[in-house]
């Protein structure tokens, strides 16, 4: 038997225990970051989901664009909904149905799903970001606090016309 030497390990050098302490660090704060952030953020729109029949949805979310619908643009029924009412979207390949007009500063339930498969909600310019899935119906409570138009892009790749699913949220003052 031959014991080792007792400095076996090359010692660390400065800088190297420097950056270690640097990385554990940042590591510990992004970690303690993700539960206070969920907290603190306020950045979690508030949603309910409830489980639902794909084509159901569609069927009533195309009678319900139909019944008050106030224009038409590119195909697709631009709804103004009553203020503070339940407004529904549908994302499906490829496309965001229908286009909706909001009424600023007035909370609306909105209910969103997806026909088919996976899709993801984006409104842009703001950085609000849900996944639709089918089967499922997301209701998130919105305020819309600024006017203006707002577009819904996908940002859930979801096949060969990923690129041209664009919706819109017109919200007037
Ligand atoms: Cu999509």
């Amino acid at each position: 038997m031959v014991s080792p030497e007792a400095l076996w390990w090359k010692p660390l050098h400065r800088y190297e225990k420097t950056w270690l302490i640097v990385g554990l660090v940042f590591c510990v704060f992004l970690t303690a970051m993700m539960p206070l952030w969920f907290v603190l953020g306020r950045q979690n729109v508030p949603t309910t989901t409830y489980r639902v029949d794909p084509l159901q949805y569609a069927v009533f979310v195309t009678r319900w664009a139909e019944a008050n619908k106030v224009d038409t643009l590119n195909n697709i029924p631009v709804v103004a909904p009553a203020p503070g009412s339940d407004v529904y979207l549908l994302g499906r390949q490829w496309q965001w149905y229908p286009i909706l007009k909001l009424q600023k500063g007035q909370t609306y339930r909105l209910h969103l799903s997806s026909q088919d498969i996976q899709h993801g909600f984006s409104l842009q310019p703001t950085n609000l970001n849900l996944q639709i899935l089918p089967g499922y119906e997301y209701v998130a409570t919105i305020t819309p606090t600024t006017a203006g138009e707002f577009a819904v892009i996908c940002n859930e790749f979801c096949a060969i016309g990923h690129h041209l699913m664009v919706g819109k949220i017109i919200v007037t003052e």
